[in-house]
């Protein structure tokens, strides 16, 4: 068993385990199961066990036992402001978010877009300006890549002076990964023409706002896509139906939804989201403007409070990583707060800008831990630890702003403590 030692403090175990045998090592190594004994005629039989079952759907849901896993609203009755739906992360394995859990972000409701009727233009400094219905993107050759989107205001409550008590749902839940299909950007502009002046282009949404983002041209040249699809379906309406902007590790609000317009462009629009929300003022006065990629970053998932440890012995500790950057390249974790850390098994594969699912054995021993987890990306970035990120971004005002985000794109270590009871709570350490 020499295998399974603790590399790190407060019992976290080489990740090798995993690879050598996993849980029954584990569980051998301190002599118990998370079993329970089997007698000789163990299995009864249930009432679904005893009659036909119900009807297949046409469209399946999950069962009736999975009703709290959902996402959680802003806007719970219906009042009228930006909306927000968050991903339940403790309640979720994989790196897949399904469709109808994808967080969401909808400033004036979810658009009610009748495919017939939606038209997509490209004009603006362009050769020749087209104008396209769905089925004629549909014909298009289709493009497919998992990416994560992420909000630039996910994970703004770490900006606040103490640490907000709350699941890793409300903190981290405006982050989500998925499969998307569609048309690549390049191969429409490839056929517009582009003139040469242009340098930008404003991407504006069919919803009331007309949400729209000025976006470079060399992103929008490089993987930027007109997504159609999302997991196999076409998108959700929460999610864009029937196409959105969809911009691979670039800031949420950039990846337009219900999108009808792309105008070439000269210089940046300095349209509302850019000028306003997304350009927050530094502690050295300078406004955190035009920052685009949503940076190397993780968390643990499980545990994560709400979820109880039951009782002392092995657990998994898992969670996500994902970087705009790239690849994920190493997570560490730490069981005691940072001072000693256990390199992470990563599950494959590992995607360039989506979810990467982190694990790491761990044999709790009964008394408090701190859990941390920290990534590296391919392209050499580290994960800040959140004391660095509050020196260099600040950290939210004493009293608390009426805007909704105090900061954007935080990406700093979260910290989760365990008591001997068991209890998982959000610290600062
Ligand atoms: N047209 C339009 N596009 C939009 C929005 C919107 O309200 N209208 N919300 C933006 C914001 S703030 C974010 S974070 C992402 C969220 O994408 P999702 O709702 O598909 O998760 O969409 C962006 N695109
Ligand atoms: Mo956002």
């Amino acid at each position: 068993m020499k295998n399974l030692e603790a590399v790190a403090g407060n019992g976290l175990l080489d990740r090798r385990a995993f690879l050598r045998g996993g849980a029954a090592l584990a569980a051998a190594m301190t002599g118990y199961t998370l079993a329970g004994p089997a007698s000789a005629e163990p299995l009864a039989d249930d009432p679904w066990s005893r009659a036909p079952g119900t009807n297949v759907p046409a469209y399946g849901v999950p069962s009736r036992f999975e009703k709290s896993v959902v996402r959680t609203l802003s806007n719970p009755n219906g009042e009228p402001r930006t909306q927000h739906g968050r991903t339940p992360h403790h309640l979720l394995q994989g790196t897949y978010t399904p469709n109808g859990l994808h967080f969401v972000i909808s400033h004036a409701g979810d658009a009610d877009i009748d495919p017939e009727k939606h038209r997509l233009v490209i004009h603006g400094l362009v050769k020749r300006p087209l104008l396209f219905t769905l089925d004629a993107l549909a014909r298009y050759p289709m493009v497919s890549r998992m990416t994560f989107v992420e909000c630039g205001g996910n994970s703004a409550p770490l900006f606040s002076r103490e640490p907000i008590q709350a699941s890793v749902q409300a903190l981290h839940g405006l982050a989500s990964c998925a499969e998307w299909t569609g048309v690549a950007l390049s191969a429409l502009l490839e056929e517009t023409g582009v003139d040469p002046k242009a340098k930008w282009l404003v991407a504006e949404g069919a919803d009331a706002p007309a949400l729209s983002r000025s976006v470079p041209l060399a992103k929008a040249l490089d993987d930027a896509m007109i997504a159609l699809y999302q997991n196999g379906e076409r998108l959700m309406p929460g999610n864009g139906y029937p196409m959105r902007l969809l911009l691979p590790g670039w800031e949420g609000n950039m990846n337009v939804k219900w999108l009808r317009r792309l105008k070439l462009v000269e210089a940046p629009a300095m349209s509302y989201y850019e000028s306003r929300t997304y350009a927050p003022i530094l502690p050295n006065g300078k406004a955190y403007q035009f920052y685009f990629l949503q940076e190397v970053k993780s968390f643990i998932t499980h545990p994560s409070p709400g979820l109880m440890l039951k009782a002392p012995g092995f657990y998994e500790i898992s969670g996500i990583a994902y970087s705009g950057n790239g690849r994920i390249s190493k997570v560490m974790v730490s069981a005691d707060g940072g001072q000693s850390w256990a390199q992470a098994a990563l599950h494959e594969p590992v995607l360039s800008k989506a979810f990467t699912r982190f694990r790491v054995p761990w044999n709790w021993n009964g008394g408090p831990a701190v859990l941390q987890s920290r990534a590296w990306d391919e392209a050499g970035n580290v994960q800040p630890t959140r004391a660095q990120i509050i020196a260099v971004r600040g950290q939210a005002a004493k009293v608390p702003r009426v805007t909704a985000f105090p900061s954007q794109h935080y990406n700093g270590v979260t910290s989760w403590a365990i008591s001997s009871a068991g209890a998982v709570s959000h610290v600062y350490a």
